[in-house]
C-alpha cells in the first residue's frame, strides 16, 4: 500500500521513441515515472533498437517498465500522456514518428475497454518491440509461442539503459 487507500497494482508500460534523442528521452521518462506520486518503478528492460512496425521513419528505441501503482488505470494513462506532452509529442497522423510514446500494456489482470483506454493494449501481442523487452523483465507474461509469432521483426538489444 502507498499513501492512498488503494492497493497497489502491477502495471507494465511500453516506451518508444524515434525522434529527438530517444536514449535521453526514454531515460528521462523512466526517471519521471519513478518520481511520480502513486507510482513505484520496480524494473525496466534494456533499450532495444527496433525497425518501425506499420510505420515509417527512423528506427525506434523501445523498452518496457514494470510499475507498482496505486493510481487507477485512467489516472495512470493521464500521467503517461502528460509525460508524452512534456517530451514534445506531436500527432500529425497515425503512427507518425514520435519523441515519446508511453502505452499502458497491462494493468494487473484488468480488462478495460473504454473510449479512452483499452487494456491489455490491443496490439501488444503482435509486436516484438513490446514482447521482447516485456519478456526480459516478466517472462511469465510472454509465453514462447507468442514470442515465436514475432520473431521475423528486427530487434536488437543495446548495451546500456
Ligand atoms: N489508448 C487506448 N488504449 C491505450 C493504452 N492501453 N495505452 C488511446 C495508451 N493509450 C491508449 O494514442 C492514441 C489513443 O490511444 C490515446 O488517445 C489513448 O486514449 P497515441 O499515443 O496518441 O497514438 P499511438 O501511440 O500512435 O497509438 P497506439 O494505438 O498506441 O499506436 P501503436 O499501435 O502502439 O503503434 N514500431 C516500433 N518499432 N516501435 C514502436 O514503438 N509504435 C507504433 C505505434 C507503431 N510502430 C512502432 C512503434
Ligand atoms: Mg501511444
Amino acid at each position: 500500500m502507498t499513501g492512498t487507500d488503494r492497493p497497489e497494482v502491477i502495471a507494465y508500460v511500453g516506451l518508444g521513441a524515434n525522434l529527438g534523442n530517444p536514449t535521453l528521452t526514454l531515460r528521462g521518462a523512466l526517471a519521471s515515472l519513478a518520481g511520480t506520486a502513486g507510482v513505484r518503478l520496480l524494473r525496466s528492460s534494456g533499450l532495444y533498437r527496433t525497425a518501425p512496425v506499420d510505420a515509417s521513419g527512423p528506427d525506434y528505441l523501445n523498452a518496457v517498465a514494470e510499475l507498482a501503482t496505486s493510481l487507477t488505470a485512467p489516472d495512470l494513462l493521464s500521467v503517461l500522456q502528460s509525460l508524452e506532452n512534456a517530451a514534445g509529442r506531436e500527432r500529425p497522423y497515425r503512427n507518425a514518428p514520435r519523441t515519446l510514446d508511453l502505452d499502458l500494456l497491462l494493468y494487473g489482470s484488468s480488462r478495460i475497454d473504454s473510449s479512452r483506454l483499452t487494456v491489455p493494449h490491443p496490439r501488444m501481442c503482435e509486436r516484438a518491440f513490446v514482447l521482447v523487452p516485456l519478456r526480459e523483465i516478466a517472462p511469465d507474461q510472454v509465453p514462447c509461442d507468442m514470442l515465436a509469432r514475432v520473431q521475423c521483426q528486427a530487434i536488437q538489444r543495446l548495451d546500456t539503459i
